[in-house]
């Protein structure tokens, strides 16, 4: 996270780590007590037995509690060359234990209009001084025409949206984490050029135009879960 300011996990519980090896990689977000939304580029070349998540932690790599992952599924339109369709789901090994800290977001179902501010988080690059806790800052979400313009047609497509401001952004490392709208959830931090460069917004994955599909894979997973 560039140009923000360090949160606890409190005022973001729906924030998980993905850990290998006890290593934090990307962030996730609570769906339901059983299955995480993450970016699929963060797993996709991912063992199962290697992930795990990190819920209600605000230190990377500490507290919380740390769950197993039993499924993975990835969009099946995900290209990983251009990471369109950057979103997966992960089925946990034990459902999460709900508090304060660990808590599910609602995903929005429409996108919020341009210039409405956001918040996106992570542990992520700083661009500063390393900082092992969860950090946020506010973008806004910026006009698709733009993001196409710079971006182009093949790489910014209906299933994307992208957001910014001065000196701010998602980078290396915030991947797969939130972008919350008004307590719901629009966005899944997935790429950009660079981070914080001024003509290069970053780039989420479109929760409102992904909707659908989180429903209908997240119901495959839980029954597969009995
Ligand atoms: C990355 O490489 C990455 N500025 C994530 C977000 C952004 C850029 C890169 C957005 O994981």
């Amino acid at each position: 996270i560039i140009g923000g300011v360090e949160i606890s996990i409190e005022k973001a519980p729906w924030q998980v780590s993905l850990e290998v090896n006890g290593y934090n990689f990307c962030g996730g977000v609570i769906y339901s007590k059983n299955i995480i939304i993450t970016a699929a580029h963060c797993v996709y070349d991912k063992l199962l037995n290697d992930l795990s998540v990190r819920a209600g932690a605000t230190t990377h790599n500490l507290g919380g509690s740390v769950v197993g992952v039993s499924a993975i599924s990835l969009h099946e339109q995900y290209d990983n060359i251009i990471a369109t369709n950057d979103i997966a789901l992960l089925l946990l090994s034990s459902p999460l234990r709900l508090s304060k800290f660990v808590q599910v977001i609602p995903l929005a179902t429409e996108e919020p209009s341009i210039g409405s501010t956001a918040s996106v988080s992570g542990w992520g690059y700083t661009n500063g001084p390393t900082s092992n806790r969860l950090r946020s800052v506010n973008v806004d979400i910026v006009a698709r025409a733009e993001c196409l313009k710079v971006y182009g047609e093949k790489v910014f497509i209906r299933t994307s949206i992208c957001a910014s401001a001065p000196g701010k952004d998602a980078c290396v490392g915030d991947s797969g984490g939130p972008l919350v709208y008004q307590g719901q959830l629009v966005g899944i931090v997935s790429h950009g050029k660079g981070c914080a460069l001024s003509t290069y917004p970053g780039v989420y994955a479109n929760v409102p135009t992904l909707n659908k599909w989180i429903l209908r894979t997240a119901s495959v997973l839980h029954q597969d879960e009995e």
